[in-house]
């Protein structure tokens, strides 16, 4: 994978060795926590466990934010596995490696990605003090229920060959990606005890921010390749995408005003917003 951002290092390194331990190789290999290890443990960006490592430190501290940043990677591989199934997606690359469906049959990817969803509340449950569990708990499952990520899933397979308007397929991937994006920002807050002002900004900035993240995946499947992106690309073609709705140059600017609009968001922070002004600029640009 090409290198990141200098500022994502410290806090990937921290939640790749966190995950490890979340999810640890069992003493007698069994298939399951193998298929949930690989997908979970794979090199990828951890863009949301950053965002949200990035929204504690703003709010006050990061001291508390890694659980919760375990969780939502958790919850993502969770949905990467689902989404590559051949019902779904039908994806055979992710992370620069045969899908997990691929290594480890389809059933045994279904249970691992049930595996490591329930890895990811437990991990709430277990990390928290009961309020503040209870309020992670609330904003996780809401990302990936029906206003999130299942919801936003659905609506995308059912619209697979069919002809979608602009808001519904702004609608898809507001759900599929943006919520989650949200979701990441608002607990990092929480972690930190961020106010309900602090909170409702951050989630503005990371429902534009994540919304400009899925434009760009949408570019990338056409202008990336293989070695940057760890997918298959050119593989959108049954699907209304934004850059089959508005050409690579319309959606190359949708995701700069997307991404300028997420940046206004941190307007009442000051310059303690300069990390993640500086994360609206890598997703705006990036080529991984
Ligand atoms: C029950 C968890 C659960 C989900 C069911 C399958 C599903 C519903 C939703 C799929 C959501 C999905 C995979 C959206 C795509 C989001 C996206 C842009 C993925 C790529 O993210 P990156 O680039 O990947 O951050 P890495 O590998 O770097 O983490």
């Amino acid at each position: 994978m090409p290198p990141l951002p200098a500022f994502f290092a410290a806090h990937q390194d921290l939640v790749a060795r966190a995950l490890d331990a979340l999810v640890p190789a069992a003493a007698r290999p069994t298939p399951v926590i193998d298929a949930m290890r690989y997908t979970l443990l794979a090199p990828s960006k951890r863009v949301r466990a950053v965002l949200l490592m990035l929204s504690a430190e703003l709010c006050g501290s990061s001291a508390k934010a890694l659980p919760a940043a375990c969780a939502i990677e958790a919850v993502h591989a969770a949905s990467l596995m689902l989404d590559d199934l051949p019902s779904m997606d039908n994806a055979p690359l992710r992370r620069g490696r045969p899908s997990a469906h691929i290594v480890f049959g389809e059933a045994i990817t279904i249970l691992a990605a049930f595996g490591l969803l329930n890895e990811a509340l437990g991990h709430l449950a277990r990390s928290y003090d009961a309020a503040l569990s209870q309020r992670l708990s609330v904003l996780v499952t809401g990302a990936v229920g029906l206003d999130g990520l299942v919801a936003g899933q659905a609506e995308d397979v059912a619209a697979t060959g069919a002809a979608i308007d602009f808001d519904t397929l702004e609608r898809i991937h507001r759900r599929k990606t943006g919520v989650l994006f949200s979701a990441a920002a608002a607990a990092g807050a929480l972690t930190a005890g961020g106010s309900a002002d602090d909170i409702a900004a951050l989630t503005a900035y990371a429902k534009n921010l994540g919304l400009a993240f899925q434009v760009v995946d949408d570019l990338l499947d056409v202008t990336g390749t293989t070695e940057e992106t760890g997918k298959a690309t050119r593989s959108d073609a049954r699907k209304t995408t934004f850059v089959s709705f508005s050409g690579v140059d319309g959606a190359r600017a949708l995701a700069g005003e997307l991404c300028r609009t997420a940046q206004a968001a941190l307007t009442p922070f000051g310059r303690r917003a300069a990390r993640l002004n500086e994360l609206a600029d890598f997703v705006a640009a990036r080529r991984l």
